[in-house]
């Protein structure tokens, strides 16, 4: 398989004016009739007429009208064109119920829908399907189907066709079609210059009670994006269409974004208050994809974070707006550390902006898109709010209508700012979590931090180079009062020192206040300082963090050296709970336990070789020790925090819900399972129902429970995917593969279905100790299933071999059994190109 280099860039050599498509559509045999106007982009470095297409055949194909014979490959098709603007015509046939990738016209449930980023396009007809060719595109679509959408407006329609007109010149990934026996939410929405849009959220008959709040999202998103960066929508219409098998989350395409369904619907009875959440972030996500993704797109697909690093950024600004900043940092960087970190880390690091990949949909990971963000956010601590907005309007002013890049995003910076942005550049170019080493000294009321960054090599890059770090830091008196308020230390040598003068006594530092950077912060703290900052920082990141620390500690000496656990940090958590100054949704994150995966990589990172079942076994004895310690003040917090009336997915009831039910998990270790299954028979929410089945699962006391829930929800393929993905998440370490495996056989089990896929073999890997069983046998299922799903779906085999990227973690039994398994997917005869790069990868 071919390798593509960023440096081999090469602009297209025709570009292209409009494209006209007619669908006639059928599942075994779709016609696709195409008339795109070309003509030579003076730019171009080459006269080749090169088409994208594969999996169609050809029927006829017409230059000016005059039938010619192109010469075809696997891949795409070329033939002579004239030296000046042309008019290409041509006729292909497809069989989108043949399509399993999921890529390109693909059928879901009887409906007809397309996922065409990152090269989908060229499923559907011959194309230059690169994003730097941008056309303005009309649609008929002809169908018996009652539902017929496309991008754009409207422009037409009657019995059994529809016509549509996107007047915004796009590239082919963000084509979209959709056909199928639906029905509309409806909304409308007047944008700030007055103008009406009316909103559709497409859904089958039996969803049509779980749209509302997806409805409400979207509007919020659109008037933020007015309000925040003052972008308007641009088209009559909005369309929201929601179906069962899809393998991302959703799809930005122009004026009729797809979504997995599991990203879009909610009812009170069916979703969590973290599905509203989610579903609320990506609604947003999408929508704001329109200026950051849609009218300003990506040069190439190297260029990928630019609008994924960007749109991420600013639906992590909206969520925050919307649910609460403080609490919103502390979930992004647990996220950050869980997903991106361990990416960074093993041999699948790569930088923000990749220079080399063999098929890019291995590349839409938590580097290019988390990172991507926090490369952002870091731009805009160093330029400062007001900066930040400038380069953005001049971005939007520069390059609408553009195909851009990442020189052209810093430049933008660089000319509004007058800053020079080649150091901070390294953001984008070299791989790896650096590390920053803290020393300090204290003398004659000067107090000095000496910050010392190092960031380990990376596949393919050995030397690394000092980044710029903005390193947010407080300085706290003895007393807890804060003497230095939050400074932003901009961090550019190889090792650096920061003086602070006039200090009356010996301050202690509060250093990466709100997670500044992303990076490894390594600081020898001791226990009673990290009480003290738990109990004072007056960054309310930096005091959960102080918590996190300590309980870290405690776990570490609890795996490394059988030691009891943590008084002292049982008493700084019990006092830090108990304050009725913080807030609910803060004080359930206090709660929560650095997860098993964080431990494992916190004693790889300190030297150590993780034992997953000491992990899992001290996990266990902490959270006891918790709900022995604290249980007067949980079953206090418990009670008086429940909500009465009607449900509300807000922030603040689904805060006062999140402290509650990380109560209902420390006392039912405490006290048994009572409170929880009286919970669970009055719920009349899925955030109580689910919660308190969790809760009874964890202490063996759920086998009614979960058969009642099956039996209730059975129908309901959303609820269904909960069901079977919290029976993999609770199971004991020694008997998660069994319960995987005999999941797999339940009559439910679809394998089809990426989103039940995902919620049974996938949630294997998220049980640490299970997985990693020093027999192997996690390794082997998932490799079985990876090698049966990659025959059908790369692409989400392929994201999955991911569960494989920590393998140097590891002990040599463990990882001998990783090998083996990455091994057998490597020989599996067929293996797509997706699942080969990433094994050859995981390989190294
Ligand atoms: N841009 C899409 C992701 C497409 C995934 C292609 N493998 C969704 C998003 O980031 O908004
Ligand atoms: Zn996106």
């Amino acid at each position: 398989p071919q390798t593509i280099y960023l440096k081999d860039y090469t602009p297209p050599a025709y570009l292209v004016e409009t494209v006209e498509l007619t669908f006639r559509l059928a599942p075994a045999a779709t016609r696709v009739v195409s008339r795109i106007s070309f003509r030579p982009n003076p730019d171009a470095t080459t006269k080749d007429f090169v088409l994208h297409g594969s999996d169609m055949s050809l029927l006829w194909a017409k230059i000016d009208g005059a039938e010619i014979t192109p010469s075809i490959s696997a891949t795409g098709l070329t033939c002579e064109v004239p030296n000046a603007p042309f008019i290409w015509e041509a006729e292909v046939e497809i069989a989108p119920d043949a399509n399993t990738a999921l890529e390109g016209l693909y059928m879901s449930n009887g409906m007809y829908c397309t996922q065409c980023e990152a090269e989908g396009f060229r499923r559907i007809t011959y194309y230059p399907d690169r994003p730097d060719v941008m056309a303005v595109f009309t649609v008929r679509i002809e169908s018996d189907l009652p539902v017929l959408l496309s991008n754009g407006n409207p422009t037409g329609s009657g019995e059994g066709w529809a016509e549509w007109h996107d007047p915004w010149p796009k590239p082919a990934y963000l084509f979209a079609l959709v056909a199928g026996d639906l029905i509309a939410h409806t909304g409308s929405f007047t944008t700030q210059s007055g103008r009406d849009v009316a909103l559709n959220i497409w859904v089958r008959e039996d969803d049509i009670g779980k749209c509302a709040f997806g409805m409400d999202a979207l509007k919020k998103s659109m008037r933020w994006d007015e309000e925040v960066y003052g972008r308007e929508y641009d088209l009559d219409i909005f369309n929201i269409v929601a179906v069962d098998d899809f393998n991302a989350g959703a799809m930005e395409n122009k004026g009729l974004n797809i979504f997995n369904s599991s990203a879009v619907l909610a009812s009170p009875e069916t979703a969590t208050d973290s599905d509203f959440e989610r579903i609320e972030a990506i609604i947003a996500h999408e929508y704001f994809h329109n200026w950051t993704g849609n009218r300003i797109t990506c040069r190439d697909w190297f260029q990928l974070c630019l609008k994924e690093g960007l749109t991420v950024f600013r639906d992590q600004q909206f969520t925050g707006d919307m649910r609460g900043h403080a609490v919103k940092r502390i979930v992004d960087a647990i996220d950050l550390r869980a997903f991106q970190f361990p990416e960074d880390n093993g041999t699948l690091s790569h930088p923000v902006r990749p220079e080399s990949f063999v098929e890019i949909n291995n590349f839409y990971t938590a580097t290019v898109y988390e990172k991507g963000a926090e490369v952002i956010g870091m731009l805009k601590r160093l330029v400062g709010d007001a900066a930040y907005q400038s380069a953005l309007d001049l971005y939007f002013d520069r390059h609408d209508g553009e195909a851009a890049t990442i020189e052209d995003w810093l430049a933008v910076f660089e000319d509004s700012t007058g800053r020079d942005l080649a150091q901070f550049k390294r953001w984008y170019q070299q791989a790896g979590t650096p590390r920053i080493t803290v020393t300090d000294s204290f003398v004659d009321g000067t107090y000095t931090l000496h910050l010392a960054q190092e960031t380990p090599s990376t596949p393919g890059q050995s030397v690394k180079h000092p980044f710029v770090i903005p390193v947010a830091v407080g300085l706290l008196g003895q007393n807890g009062q804060e003497v230095v308020p939050t400074t932003v230390l901009e961090l550019t040598q190889a090792e650096q020192s920061f003086h602070f003068e006039g200090l009356s006594g010996r301050p202690l530092p509060s250093i990466l206040r709100g997670f500044s950077a992303p990076v490894i912060l390594k600081q020898s703290q001791t226990g009673a300082e990290q009480a003290f900052l738990l109990a004072h920082d007056t960054d309310p990141f930096n005091a959960w963090e102080a918590g996190q620390n300590l309980a870290r500690a405690g776990l570490t000496a609890m795996i490394l050296d059988d030691a009891k656990p943590d008084r002292a940090f049982l008493d700084a958590l019990r006092l830090a709970i108990a304050d009725e100054e913080k807030d609910p949704a803060y004080r359930a994150m206090l709660l929560a336990l650095p997860s098993q995966e964080n431990l494992a990589q916190a004693l790889f990172d300190a030297g150590h070789t993780p034992d997953p079942d000491r992990i899992y076994a001290s996990h266990k004895a902490l959270r006891e020790a918790i709900a022995n310690h604290c249980q007067a003040i949980l079953s206090r917090l418990y009670d008086e925090h429940q909500l009465t009336g009607p449900f509300s997915p807000d922030a603040s009831a689904a805060g006062k819900r999140a402290l509650t039910n990380a109560a209902l998990r420390y006392l039912s270790l405490s006290d048994g399972p009572s409170r929880a299954q009286a919970q669970f028979d009055t719920a009349d929410n899925m955030t109580q129902q689910l919660a308190a089945l969790s809760a009874l699962l964890s202490i063996d006391a759920g086998r009614d429970a979960l058969s009642a829930f099956e039996a209730h929800w059975s129908k309901d393929r959303l609820v269904m995917n909960k069901w079977f993905a919290l029976q993999v998440a609770s199971a004991e370490p020694e008997n998660a593969v069994a319960v995987t495996e005999a999941l797999t056989q339940h009559p439910a089990f679809n394998w089809k279905n990426p989103n039940r896929f995902r919620s049974v073999v996938g949630a294997l890997p998220r049980n640490q100790a299970g997985f990693h069983r020093a027999d192997g046998a996690g390794y082997r299922l998932l490799a079985d299933w990876l090698i049966r799903l990659d025959a059908m779906n790369p692409m989400v085999a392929a994201r999955m071999t991911t569960a494989f990227q920590t393998m140097s973690r590891w002990d040599a039994g463990r990882q001998a059994h990783m090998r083996d398994a990455l091994r057998q997917i490597a020989t599996a005869p067929g293996l797509s190109r997706d699942t080969a790069e990433m094994v050859d990868r995981l390989l190294g």
